[in-house]
């Protein structure tokens, strides 16, 4: 990657880096919280460090991250970006850091403990919505450059499939702009009138259902960057190649057709939407789980296909032939793994009946460590080891390997003990965010508080893996020793089938993007103008 790229992507991976740390610190106070055992000293809200938590690791950690990742990635395969491109991506970066600062500000001085998804009728200062506005438009200004960059790579090398990475990137940033426009709205619109006290009261049902029109996207957003380092940069690692371009190019764009229309499935417990609304997006959250079992098949096909190619017989020998001690490969593999257990609990969740069990409890919480804070994160760990030595010039040292793979295993134990705790207690019915713990005295919370102790001591393995990461975060971007780190990108197998040209056709495939939206939601959305409650005030948490 070019030394300018690099920089440009080793700022975003510094801010979120610092997210980790703060993010971090808060989840281990809030385990603490929860078990029961531990106050919050000098009048700290637990919804204050819950926000913290939320925002720090769900929004800004993953976020800069993954435009870090994206913008070497399409230095990397589609070329140099240009000027142009380069200066957008700084401004992009800019005032995405402000509105965080903007927003982390609001929620230290606690103006805004009103959770990661914001949801009216909490109400933040106003300033905390204008930065989150920031973080939106700084993403479009910053994914527009790395689009640019793609479009560029086509003009110059005329009707060829364009990079695969790249065009991946691409995806991402198409899904990501289309869903965030549902934020954007609800932000404009809904929320900066109403907390600056232009109108008096919020439509609570539009806002939390333009939320999760952005909301549900929001978390394939976070997966698909894992999906590209599982698809172009593990094969490389294990020494193989790409299973199928088409396969891969296929799967993202099924994601583009079927993240967004899909937000119901986050409100099947609330009043005021039809049934059979909610049934159709029930019936496309099915549809959008076959991209990631094409990946599941992908994964197996590239694993088998190294294994057998190293000798491996047998129906499972193939295993024995991967580079375990790789923490380039071991680490996101512990992720794939998680996603198994973590993608079975997303397919009860979307089931109309079940969810009614587990809604609001905090098996939900137990769901999402392991799909974004394990499967996602671990391949994010993964690909760091390689990233930032790659862009600062260094090498992974084998002490840093070995060191990565103890954070991996840390990691692995802290999370299936949390987040087994979470699934388990969820299930005899244990709120999530809660305050309370023992509900004074009451008989059913009892039962809960070993389950919650579980929790703090998960909680507490986590931060020492937070620790460990963050040790060797330092270590590979300023004192491991200088030298060249191979970015690696797989290639594709020679007897795959050539990739049809209709996979590019990006009129045709945003078409039916925006015709499932407009089919899922235009019903809705009119029923909630002509016949939606009376609008809320705002209340606050503390
Ligand atoms: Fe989810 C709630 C449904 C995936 C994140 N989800 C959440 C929330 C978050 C979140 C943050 O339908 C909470 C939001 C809040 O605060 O309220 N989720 C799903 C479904 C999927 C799913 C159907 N979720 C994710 C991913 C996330 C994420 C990915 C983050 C990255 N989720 C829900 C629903 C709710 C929900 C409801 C609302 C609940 C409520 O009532 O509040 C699917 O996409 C999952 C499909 C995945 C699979 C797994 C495929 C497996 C693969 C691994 C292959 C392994 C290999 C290794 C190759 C079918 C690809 C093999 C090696 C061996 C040795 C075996």
């Amino acid at each position: 990657v070019d030394k300018r790229d690099a920089k440009l992507a080793m700022a975003h991976i510094y801010v979120a880096m610092t997210a980790l740390l703060l993010g971090g610190l808060a989840g281990l106070l809030q385990v603490m919280v929860r078990s029961g055992q531990f106050e919050l000293p000098w009048g700290i809200s637990y919804y204050q460090v819950l926000t913290v938590h939320g925002i720090l690791l769900g929004l800004i950690l993953t976020t800069f991250f993954i435009f870090g990742f994206q913008i070497s990635a399409v230095s990397r395969t589609a070329g140099t970006l240009s000027d142009k491109q380069r200066r957008s991506g700084w401004v992009g970066f800019g005032v995405m850091t402000l509105g965080t600062a903007m927003a982390a500000t609001m929620v230290l001085l606690n103006e805004a403990s009103v959770l990661y998804t914001f949801y009216a009728p909490l109400m933040a200062h106003w300033v905390f919505y204008l930065g989150l506005a920031f973080v939106v438009v700084g993403s479009w200004i910053g994914g527009f450059a790395q689009i640019a960059r793609y479009i560029q790579w086509k003009r110059e090398n005329g009707k060829q499939p364009g990079p695969l990475l790249s065009f991946m990137v691409v995806v991402n940033n198409l899904m990501w702009v289309i869903c965030s426009l549902g934020v954007a709205i609800a932000v404009l619109f809904q929320f900066l009138p109403w907390s600056l006290g232009l109108v008096d009261r919020i439509d609570v049902l539009m806002s939390r259902t333009l939320f999760w029109y952005f909301g549900h996207p929001l978390v394939y957003f976070w997966l698909l960057p894992a999906y590209m380092i599982w698809y172009t940069i593990i094969p490389k690692i294990i020494g193989g190649k790409i299973f199928s371009d088409a396969l891969a190019r296929l799967s993202f764009l099924l994601f583009l057709l079927f993240s967004i229309p899909v937000g119901f499935h986050h409100q099947l417990t609330e009043p005021g939407i039809d049934a059979f609304w909610k049934f159709l997006q029930v019936v496309l959250t099915f549809m959008v789980v076959i991209p990631s079992l094409m990946t599941a098949f992908a994964m197996f096909a590239t694993f088998e296909s190294v294994g057998r190619a190293k000798g491996a017989t047998g129906l499972f020998d193939f295993f024995k032939k991967l580079p375990w001690g790789d923490v380039r490969f071991l680490v996101p593999f512990i992720g794939m793994v998680a996603f198994i257990p973590a993608g079975a609990g997303g397919l009860i969740n979307a089931s109309n009946q079940m969810n009614q069990v587990i809604h609001n409890t905090i098996w939900v919480t137990g769901h999402f460590h392991l799909t974004v804070a394990t499967t996602v994160v671990l391949t994010f760990f993964g690909a760091m080891y390689w990233l930032v030595p790659h862009l600062t010039g260094r090498v992974l040292t084998p002490q840093l390997n070995r060191l990565g793979i103890i954070q991996g295993i840390v990691w692995t134990v802290g999370m299936s003990i949390m987040s087994g705790a979470m699934h388990a207690v969820g299930l005899l019915g244990a709120p999530r965010r809660s305050n309370f713990s023992t509900y004074g005295g009451s008989e059913q919370a009892v039962e809960w508080i070993p389950y919650q102790i579980a929790q703090a001591v998960g909680g507490t393995i986590l931060f020492i893996g937070i620790a460990l990461v963050l040790y060797i975060f330092i270590q590979l971007a300023f004192f491991a020793p200088k030298g060249q780190q191979e970015y690696p990108i797989g290639e594709v197998e020679e007897n795959a089938q050539t990739t049809p040209m209709f996979l590019e056709n990006w009129k045709m495939w945003v078409t039916i993007c925006v015709a499932l939206i407009l089919l899922a939601y235009t019903v809705p959305f009119i029923d909630m103008f002509q016949n939606g409650p009376p609008g809320s005030i705002g209340y606050k948490l503390w």
